[in-house]
């Protein structure tokens, strides 16, 4: 029976080398000494053993057990310390490599600009309006005094979705219901999206940006009007920025003017950004026609204002000397990068 034992123990040994994972590693633990194992079969035996035979047999049989049990663990630690050698290989970070470029979002010009504008505006005491744009003719045209056969509420120039509702055209819409929602003093910016059935081209597209102002309180003045120009767009352009006003006529507005800013290129001299006049035009401004304050509800002979419209695209490419709008809405990163 002793060598029986001696001889399990060399087997056990002898395949304990040639084991390389943890499952064969177990297979052989079941094999030898589980319940039905090598080793605990000959234990059965012991019983045939004579009295002298089985304490010497018995103690010999549990030192073969211990040391099998040894080996067995000591492989399990070869093998775990294999293993993770072997995966720390493999996971080997080249920290010298070149990184991945991490490329930062940022504002598109027209939201950047649009920001900076309202930023102005808020800094001098206005509010900003919201309001839809699918609106009724009435706020978009005949509120306004813009009379029913003016060009403008052409189906040519409108996007009509039905006899009398339209994407408005201006954001002029947007004051109409703020002034019959609220009494003066009144102080709002309305920004937004307006539309307008036009052919694309470098200077017109169906889709652009406004802010339009509006103050309406009493004894309000064209010096407001000029004041209030010339502060945003000093802000906007940098202090040497002037603003010139010419005569012109709004359905919404009386007396009206078309507001210039210096040119930005030449600086007042002339030249072929400004067509040789010094001076580009920006935006369209006036005194709110008494018809329109006494549509909303208030009173002309107490209260006066100033409106004026602004249109994005405009200044963005004023600012930055673009020359094409629709570059503005191509979305790529070439272009856009640069801002
Ligand atoms: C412009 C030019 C001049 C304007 C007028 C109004 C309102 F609602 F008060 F009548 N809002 N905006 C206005 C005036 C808009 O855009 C070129």
């Amino acid at each position: 029976m002793k060598e029986q034992l001696e001889k399990i123990e060399l087997a056990a040994k002898a395949e304990l080398e040639k084991i390389s994972d943890a499952k064969e590693l177990d297979d052989l633990r079941i094999k030898y000494l589980g319940k039905k194992g090598e080793l605990t079969a000959i234990l059965k035996q012991m019983a045939s053993l004579s009295a002298e035979e089985r304490p010497v047999i018995g103690q010999l049989a549990n030192k073969i057990r211990a040391d099998i049990e040894e080996a067995i663990s000591a492989r399990g630690s070869e093998l775990k310390a294999a293993l993770a050698e072997k995966k720390l290989k493999e996971e080997r970070l080249d920290v010298t490599l070149p990184g991945k470029l991490q490329t930062i979002g940022k504002l598109h010009p027209l939201n950047a600009v649009m920001n900076e504008i309202e930023e102005i505006f808020l800094g001098m005491g206005f509010d900003i309006a919201e309001g839809p744009e699918v609106e009724y003719d009435y706020y978009n045209f005949e509120a306004l005094n813009i009379p029913a056969d003016h060009p403008a509420r052409d189906t040519q120039d409108t996007f009509y979705i039905t006899d009398n509702i339209l994407l408005r055209t201006q954001t002029s819409s947007v004051q109409i219901h703020v002034m019959e929602n609220k009494k003066p003093p009144i102080r709002v910016i309305s920004p937004g999206r307006v539309f307008r059935s036009d052919a694309v081209d470098a200077t017109h597209l169906p889709l652009f940006h406004q802010i339009e102002g509006l103050v309406v309180d009493k004894g309000i003045t064209m010096a407001n009007l000029v004041g209030t120009l010339d502060m945003l767009m000093k802000r906007l352009y940098g202090e040497d920025c002037k603003i010139r006003l010419r005569p012109h006529h709004f359905p919404f507005t009386e007396p009206s003017a078309e507001v210039d800013v210096l040119c930005f290129n030449c600086g007042g001299k002339g030249c072929s950004m400004c067509k040789n006049e010094g001076y580009v035009e920006l935006l369209g401004a006036g005194m709110v026609h008494p018809k329109v304050l006494a549509n909303c509800g208030i009173d002309p002979n107490e209260y006066s204002g100033f409106a004026f419209g602004l249109g994005l695209e405009r200044v963005v490419m004023r600012k930055y000397g673009i020359n094409d709008l629709r570059l503005l809405y191509e979305n790529d990163l070439r272009f856009l990068d640069q801002f």
